[in-house]
């Protein structure tokens, strides 16, 4: 419905009376956001739990497993919180049984979890084929099926074989047909009973924060283009490994196929400036927009960053853009390679608009915006990720105003709290209850197509910088205990109770409140004479002095 192919500095104004800020007539008004939706998803709602490999396998160089790029990075002191590392993490290497006990309490109907590539083939190639690896994904892909929980997959988040990081991991263009062949692996493997893929989590995350800002591994700090470079080519192994599910296994094994992208939602300062409007529009551009827009519209990046890159490196006296370019050819194969739409969300931010400076480069400073705090946010256990729920309806709104209503999973949503706090969170409680409701208004009051919720996570795990400090989980790990025992928090019970009621039906102490009065039932209204005005006297009397008259005529006929 929404045009956005114009050349130029993007003046998108129509778009943000459905999405952006409190309008008068926006379905989302201010009022909506404090009002509890009552209510259910349709029958089939895909409700779910996600891991991901390094986060809780464990096991790092069991059973022939290769390193990966979050072994080297988390074995160098320094690096993680309290020098954590995922040598054991939850240690579901060899707790499968464990892992499912919790999924089958819950009822989920869907497990999201990623394998882990260098498990699979140790040094990232066909030929270091690890049958062990493959034996692990098997048994739990086959418990998952025996009790009817759909597996979805994700390819890789993350924990990349070091052996392709030793030749530039993703900022090599050959890794597009190395990450084609271990999908094709995988598909030919897993795919008789996976049916539903993403290849990457959170492209952006892997660009940026592991290229740009260098906080994660491969820990580059080259903010000016090499994360350009790795999400141009981590665009074009996504479209290989969808055309390769296409061409090879779609007819036989009617999967789909996706990626996960990552997307904070951004309010603009004052949505009567447009200028403010377009600052937090080209926020989300530049954040989900980069791998979005190539995939669900055009093949191509959005016209916000070909433009703020064109001219930031114009300016810069670069010869041309730090954004690379497709070629129509590229287009056309990139265009259209995902099935549904996947985004993980858990913050709101704010934005307004700065003009930055040129020097240092910086994909940063490219954007031409100041991120701050929304005000009526709540803090959580890492810092970043404040919660404003509402920012939830409104993300899925815009997602499907700009991609065209497709259909979406939510494959991860969550909050954290210390790991110190075992079984009694209330604020997860409070979470669920609130982001999943402004989840049900998006899909009940505003027709988006959401088709599943994936909480994140299953249990706490490693969380990457912060390490076993916070923890994301339903349920809490002891990672102090050899055994690692997990026991179910507030929240696991309170999402239990999500699933089963399908969302937030009218509680039944409500239900008194709403109804009818009976047959018959006499409606009226009442005056005092006292009270109503002289004017309104005065028209009655003469009314009934003319009505008199008339009468007295009427009589003398
Ligand atoms: C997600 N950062 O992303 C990941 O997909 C999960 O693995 C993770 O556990 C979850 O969020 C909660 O943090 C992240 O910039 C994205 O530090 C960005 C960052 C961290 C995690």
């Amino acid at each position: 419905r929404l045009i956005l192919t114009q050349v130029g500095p993007p003046q998108h104004q129509a778009k943000y009376n459905l999405c952006h800020g409190d309008f008068k007539f926006s379905p989302q008004s201010k009022f909506q956001k404090k009002l509890y939706h009552y209510g259910t998803f349709p029958v089939g709602f895909q409700w779910g739990v996600s891991t991901s490999a390094y986060q809780i396998e464990g096991g790092w160089n069991a059973d022939g497993k290769g390193s990966s790029t979050w072994d080297t990075f988390t074995h160098k002191p320094g690096m993680i919180q309290n020098n954590d590392n995922g040598d054991v993490a939850c240690d579901s290497y060899n707790k499968i049984e464990e892992d499912l006990y919790m999924l089958r309490a819950l009822k989920v109907k869907t497990y999201r979890f990623s394998l882990s590539w260098p498990r699979i083939f140790p040094n990232g190639y066909r030929a270091s084929l690890n049958k062990k690896g493959v034996d692990y994904y098997n048994r739990l892909i086959d418990r998952l099926i025996r009790y009817n929980i759909t597996p979805m997959v994700t390819l890789h988040h993350w924990d990349l074989p070091q052996a392709l990081q030793d030749i530039n991991g993703w900022d090599n263009i050959t890794m597009i047909d190395i990450f084609n062949d271990y999908c094709d692996f995988c598909y030919e493997t897993f795919g008789d009973r996976v049916k539903f893929w993403m290849t990457f989590n959170q492209p952006h995350t892997i660009a940026w924060v592991g290229y740009g800002l260098g906080a994660f591994p491969p820990n580059i700090k080259k903010p000016a283009d090499a994360p350009y470079r790795v999400a141009h080519n981590l665009l074009k192994a996504h479209a290989s490994a969808y055309h390769t599910y296409d061409d090879k296994y779609r007819k036989t094994q009617h999967g789909l196929v996706s990626i996960s992208l990552n997307a904070d939602w951004v309010e603009p300062l004052d949505v009567n400036i447009p200028r403010e409007v377009d600052a937090a529009d080209r926020a989300l551009q530049f954040q989900l927009g980069w791998f979005a827009h190539p995939i669900f519209k055009n093949g191509d990046y959005p016209d916000a960053m070909k433009w703020q890159v064109g001219n930031k490196s114009e300016l810069q006296g670069l010869s041309e853009s730090r954004l690379p370019s497709f070629t129509e050819g590229e287009k056309a194969y990139i265009q259209g390679t995902a099935d549904v739409f996947c985004i993980n969300a858990y913050t709101t931010r704010r934005v307004h608009h700065v003009t930055s400076r040129l020097s240092p480069k910086s994909y940063e400073f490219d954007q031409d915006i100041a991120i701050k705090d929304v005000e009526d946010s709540q803090e959580t256990a890492v810092k970043e990720l404040r919660t404003a729920a509402w920012g939830l309806r409104r993300l899925l709104n815009w997602i499907k105003e700009e991609y065209g209503n497709p259909e979406i999973y939510i494959t991860e949503n969550g909050v954290s709290t210390n790991t110190a706090t075992t079984d009694d969170d209330t604020y997860r409680i409070f979470f669920l209850k609130t982001y999943i409701d402004e989840a049900l208004k998006a899909h009940n009051l505003d027709g988006v197509q959401l088709k599943g919720y994936t909480a994140w996570s299953l249990m706490d795990a490693f969380e990457w910088l912060n390490g076993y400090s916070v923890g994301f989980g339903l349920h809490h790990v002891d990672f102090k205990h050899p055994d690692r025992p997990r026991t179910p928090k507030r929240s696991a019970h309170y999402y239990y109770d999500i699933i089963r009621d399908n969302g937030f039906p009218l509680p039944e102490e409500e239900k008194p409140l709403y109804g009818n009065f009976c047959e018959g039932f006499a409606w009226s209204v009442a005056t005092a004479s006292y009270q109503v005005n002289k004017i309104f006297i005065i028209v009655c009397i003469v009314g009934i002095r003319i009505s008199a008259e008339i009468l007295t005529f009427l009589c003398s006929l």
